[in-house]
């Protein structure tokens, strides 16, 4: 089977049938697939292209791809918030790191029904809950499945974001009523133990594999500035891309620093660079869903727009992403009429 695919600098004809195809064995676990369809120093030259010609490329990519005036929106509730045992340097939820962020339990679901219907209202058409935790237990994920069935039959698509999953939990999510499984593999491999030490790259992978398996839908995608290196944030993206399918849905966050976290402190990223982690986002996975996350609060307009036009098509919605705020409901309604940008 012949197929036109796009490299940095020329578009070249491919033969799907002789893509290699890695395969690496997870102890006695389904084999891990990937195809190799963007190495890492295709992505990193896109980022070298003039600006101009990357949005040119980007916005080419995503009119083939989605309606480019529709955007997905998403609320997250966090629904335990603080107290997590793990140590990821940017989270500001980790029992570790003094933050402002204190230790909560589990929301009762009552409140969870009321937080997903004012969503519903404000016009999200995705609910989705986030807990601090390294990997839930048992007695965590039984409210947590009552949640998503109510949640669900209120007529939202329903995420959740709970940490690792062990074996059967992902099957007891889709059950439920489970749209969307939440898990980031936030970096490049090459700078992840630079971020985080308690947990591993594979176990990260091994959780989206169990969610794919269960037939849930992947949202996993990483965060841009925080000390990473440009061919470190191709190598993020190239392992989205090369996955055997990609993510639906690909959170790009931009670095919130918080006070009391290690990553606190960090040199600023230029913004344009995030723009081009979009666009590069966009070429590499035209059919997922890039999602601009984390750090709109801290980007002008312009920039929003920009990120738009580069392939993003999907946000945060709601005045609070999990502990930090995001832009409010009523602004983001004025940027929408403002560029023409619809909801879906
Ligand atoms: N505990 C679960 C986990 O780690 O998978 C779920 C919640 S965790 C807060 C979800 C994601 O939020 C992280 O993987 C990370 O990508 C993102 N995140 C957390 N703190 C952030 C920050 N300060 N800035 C940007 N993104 C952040
Ligand atoms: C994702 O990629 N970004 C969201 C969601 N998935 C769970 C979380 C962003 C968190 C930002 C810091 C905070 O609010 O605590
Ligand atoms: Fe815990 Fe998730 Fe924060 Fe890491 S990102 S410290 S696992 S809540």
């Amino acid at each position: 089977m012949l197929e036109k695919t796009q490299t940095s600098t020329q578009e070249t004809i491919i033969n799907v049938d002789e893509l290699k195809l890695n395969t690496t064995a997870v102890e006695n676990k389904v084999e891990r697939k990937t195809v190799q369809r963007w190495t890492v120093d295709d992505i990193a030259a896109l980022y070298e292209m003039p600006l101009n010609d990357l949005m040119f490329k980007a916005q080419t990519v995503h009119r083939e791809n989605f309606d480019p005036n529709a955007v997905q929106v998403s609320t997250l509730l966090s629904i335990k918030t603080g107290g997590c045992s793990e140590d990821c340097g940017y989270c500001p939820q980790a029992a570790r790191y003094n933050t402002e962020v204190g230790s909560e339990p589990l929301m009762p679901i009552d409140e969870v029904l009321k937080a997903a219907q004012a969503a519903k209202d404000s016009g999200a058409s995705r609910f989705c809950m986030g807990a601090a935790w390294r990997s839930p237990k048992q007695r965590d994920l039984e409210p947590v499945l009552k949640m998503v069935a109510e949640v669900k039959a209120m007529g939202l698509e329903t995420c959740a974001t709970l940490g690792m999953l062990k074996e059967g939990m992902a099957e007891q999510l889709k059950d439920a009523g489970l749209d969307y499984y939440n898990h980031n593999l936030d970096t490049a491999p090459e700078f992840y133990e630079d971020v985080i030490s308690t947990r591993t790259y594979e176990d990260r992978l091994d959780t989206l594999d169990s969610v794919r398996e269960a037939d849930i839908n992947v949202c996993s995608g990483g965060i841009i500035g925080m000390g990473e290196t440009r061919k470190q944030r191709a190598g993020l993206l190239a392992q989205f891309a090369n996955m055997e399918r990609p993510p639906e849905s690909v959170p790009i966050n931009l670095l919130t620093q918080v006070e009391g976290t290690p990553m606190h402190g960090t040199d600023e990223l230029d913004l344009f660079e995030f723009v081009r982690t979009i666009a590069a986002a966009r070429i590499t996975m035209p059919k997922s869903f890039v999602r601009l996350s984390a750090g709109r609060q801290s980007m002008h307009e312009g920039i929003q727009a920009m990120c738009f036009m580069a392939g993003a098509n999907s946000i945060f919605y709601g005045e609070k992403l999990l502990t930090t705020g995001n832009p409010d409901a009523e602004t983001d309604k004025a940027l929408f009429a403002k560029l023409g940008l619809h909801s879906i």
